[in-house]
C-alpha cells in the first residue's frame, strides 16, 4: 500500500453552496418521505406489527438526505441500526423497507433482518448493524478492498456520536489514514448516545477534532441544513476518492427517544424545545417558501403524497407473507448451515460424542 498525500487539517467552517431549485425540491420531498415513513413505522410498532427494536431518523432527515444525495451509484454505504432513512434515500422501495420492519418475505432482507439489519447488495447498501461501531471496521475493510483492486468507488460509514468512544473507531481511522483508504466517516452527532450526552461521555466533545489524532482532515457542519451537508459531503467524497479519508461531523438532534419505546424522561424540557425549534423539515420548508422554490400548495401536496406512500408501504407489508421457519438460516451464513431452529436453549448444537470409558486402576493402600 503506497502512502498517499494527506492533509492534516481540520475545519469548523461548512462550505457554502446553495442547491439548485430542482435539487432543493427533490431533497425536500425525500426529507418528507423519511418523516412520514418513520411516523408510520412508529405507529406500526405501537400496534405490535413490528418486533425487536426500532430506531428512527426523526430529526435527522437533512443529514440523511444531504449525505446520501452526494454519493455515486457505485459507492458503498454502511450505517448503524438507525437506518430506515438511509435505505429510503438510497432508493430502496419504501414497501420493501416497511416489509422488512414487519418481518415479511418481501422485505429488503427477506424478513430475517428487521429494523436494524437491512441489507441490499444491488444498491450497495451494506447494513444496518446493532452492535455500536460494528459497521466501522467492516466499512474500512471494504475501502481497503477497493484500494487493493484499484477501484474508483468510495465508502461512506455513518455512525452516531457515541460510537466515537468505541475502540474499533480509533483502530479503523488509524489504518484508513495510514493506508489512504477511500472512505468518509460520517459522525451524526445528535447529542445523545441513548440517554448520555456527548459532554458526559466524550473528553473531546467537538468530535470532528478526533480525526486530528490520525492527521485526517475533518469538518463539522450544520446537520439540519441539507444544502450544507450535501456540499460538505461532496468535498469529503472527493478527498476520499483521491486517497485521503475524511471525517464529517453533522450536528443534528433526535426529535424522539433513543428507540420507539423510549419516553426519553432523561431530557429536559429546554432540550426538547431546542431540538423541536431546529426541526430540519419545517426549517427547509420555510426556506424554500421564502426563496419561492415551493408554494404553500405544493408543500401540502408533497405532504399528502408522502403520507399516501407511507400508508401504501404499510399495506404492502401487511399483505406480504411471513417467512417459513425452515428458511431461518438460509441468508445468514455464506456457506450452508443445517437449519437448527428447533433446538431448545441449552441443548447441544451437535449430538454428544460417546464418552470414553476411563479404566480406573486401584491404587494399593
Ligand atoms: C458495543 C455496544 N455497546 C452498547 C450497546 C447498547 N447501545 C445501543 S445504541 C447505543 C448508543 C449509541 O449512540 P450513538 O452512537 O450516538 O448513536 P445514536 O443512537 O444516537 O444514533 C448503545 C450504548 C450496543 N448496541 N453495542
Ligand atoms: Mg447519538
Amino acid at each position: 500500500m503506497s502512502a498517499k498525500a494527506r492533509a492534516p487539517r481540520t475545519s469548523t467552517r461548512a462550505p457554502s453552496e446553495s442547491l439548485s431549485d430542482g435539487l432543493s425540491r427533490e431533497f425536500y420531498q425525500r426529507m418528507v418521505m423519511i418523516r412520514r415513513f418513520e411516523e408510520r413505522a412508529a405507529r406500526a410498532y405501537a400496534e405490535a406489527k413490528v418486533g425487536g427494536y426500532c430506531h428512527l431518523n426523526l430529526g435527522e432527515e437533512a443529514t440523511v438526505v444531504g449525505v446520501m444525495g452526494a454519493l455515486d451509484e457505485n459507492d458503498y454505504v454502511y450505517t448503524n441500526y438507525r437506518e430506515h432513512g438511509y435505505a429510503l434515500a438510497r432508493g430502496i422501495a419504501p414497501e420493501r423497507i416497511m416489509a422488512e420492519l414487519y418481518g415479511r418475505t418481501d422485505g429488503v432482507s427477506k424478513g430475517w433482518g428487521g429494523s436494524m439489519h437491512m441489507f441490499d447488495v444491488a444498491s450497495r447498501f451494506m447494513g444496518g448493524y446493532g452492535i455500536v461501531g460494528g459497521q466501522v471496521p467492516l466499512a474500512t475493510g471494504t475501502a481497503l478492498a477497493i484500494d487493493y483492486r484499484g477501484g474508483t468507488e468510495a465508502v461512506v460509514c455513518v455512525m452516531g456520536d457515541g460510537t466515537t468512544n468505541i475502540g474499533a473507531f480509533h483502530e479503523s481511522l488509524n489504518i484508513a489514514a495510514l493506508w489512504g483508504l477511500p472512505i468518509v466517516y460520517v459522525v451524526n452527532n445528535n447529542g445523545l448516545g441513548m440517554g448520555t450526552t456527548v459532554e458526559q461521555s466524550s473528553a473531546e466533545p467537538e468530535l470532528y477534532r478526533r480525526a486530528a489524532s490520525y492527521r485526517m482532515p475533518s469538518a463539522r457542519v450544520d446537520g439540519n441544513d441539507p444544502a450544507a451537508v450535501h456540499a460538505a459531503m461532496r468535498i469529503a467524497l472527493s478527498r476520499a476518492r483521491a486517497g485521503t479519508p475524511y471525517l464529517l461531523e453533522t450536528m443534528t438532534g433526535r426529535l424522539k427517544g433513543h428507540s420507539v419505546v423510549d419516553p426519553a424522561r432523561y431530557r429536559s424540557a429546554d432540550d426538547t424545545a431546542r431540538v423541536r425549534a431546529g426541526d430540519p423539515v419545517a426549517a427547509f420548508a420555510a426556506r424554500l417558501l421564502e426563496r419561492g422554490v415551493l408554494t404553500e400548495g405544493r408543500i401540502a401536496e408533497i405532504d399528502a403524497e408522502e403520507t399516501a406512500r407511507a400508508t401504501a408501504a404499510a399495506a404492502f407489508a401487511e399483505a406480504s407473507p411471513h417467512p417459513d421457519v425452515s428458511t431461518l438460516f438460509d441468508f445468514t451464513y455464506a456457506t450452508t448451515v443445517a437449519n437448527d431452529s428447533r433446538r431448545l436453549p441449552g441443548e447441544a448444537l451437535f449430538p454428544a460424542a460417546p464418552r470414553p470409558t476411563i479404566a480406573l486402576t486401584e491404587v494399593p493402600a
